[in-house]
């Protein structure tokens, strides 16, 4: 078993996915509810530079395309629109097991700024599964419309995530995305994630397990949802990690 082969690579996980990608092209995910803007964000990303396809395995589209921004290209996922990452449903399953075992250099979560609180049990889910995240609140002229304001710097503030309000389909704020992600990448812009804690002996489960769990899997992952998934008996996540340790 290769476990501690971390060299063996994380490109082979992404291939997984039919991502493709090489060290020197950042892999972006677009994650968010469904109906929040991700594919507009996408198109006016990647513009033609994209293609279609299947997730494998599942009947859920899957597309993928490339962007260049300051002599970098970055290849961007959009993920299925969902509203949690329970894996309950094909959509969920992919956009959960693409954020945490294809390791996405940065998650961009597109958010509706017209309905925030609704994107938040999402955005807790996607918190604890990786601190590499950026919220990009979208539809902000709607959410002007109808005179929901939003403090974007409080808000930043609170999740320690950088926010970037934007209007996709005008392309309002794209520019500041892409600035965030390639600072993102590059490791200068960092976060501060607020995770949830949970009840102390479920908290003492996590202290007894994620050093036990890092002896075998190695610091490739983050170890502390692994543990929360594996005391909820997740079979979905035993299965992947059998299929992906067991050669
Ligand atoms: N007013 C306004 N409309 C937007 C904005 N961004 C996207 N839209 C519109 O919102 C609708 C949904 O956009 P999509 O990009 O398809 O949303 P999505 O998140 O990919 O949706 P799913 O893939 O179904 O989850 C489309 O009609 C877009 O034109 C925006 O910033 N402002
Ligand atoms: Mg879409």
């Amino acid at each position: 078993m290769g476990l501690t082969n971390q060299s063996s690579g994380i490109n082979v996980l992404r291939e997984r996915f039919n991502v493709k990608s090489n060290l020197e092209q950042p892999v972006i995910a677009l994650a968010g509810n469904p109906n929040t803007g991700k594919s507009t964000v996408f198109n006016a990303l990647t513009g033609l530079n994209q293609h279609t396809g299947n997730w494998p395995g599942k009947t859920v589209l899957q597309a993928q395309g490339t962007f260049s921004y300051k002599g970098v290209e970055y290849r961007l996922v959009d993920l299925p629109g969902t509203y949690s990452l329970l894996a309950n449903s094909a959509e969920e399953e992919v956009a959960r097991d693409f954020i945490y075992f294809g390791n996405p250099d940065v998650t961009v979560v597109v958010g509706d700024a017209t309905c925030l609180e609704r994107n938040l049990n999402l955005v807790y889910q996607i918190m604890e599964i990786t601190p590499k995240w950026i919220f990009c609140l979208n539809l902000m002229d709607e959410a002007k419309r109808k005179k929901v304001y939003i403090n974007i710097e409080k808000l930043s503030e609170k999740l320690g995530i950088p926010v970037i309000p934007t209007v996709a389909r005008k392309e309002e704020g794209l520019t500041d995305l892409k600035e965030a992600i390639a600072g993102m990448v590059r490791g200068e812009l960092t976060t501060r994630p607020r995770l949830v804690r949970y009840d102390r002996e479920i908290e003492e489960a996590l202290d007894y397990l994620v050093p036990r769990l890092s002896s075998v899997i190695g610091e490739r992952y983050n170890l502390r949802w692994l543990a929360l998934k594996l005391l909820d008996g997740d079979q979905q996540i035993i299965n992947h990690l059998q299929a992906q340790f067991s050669n």
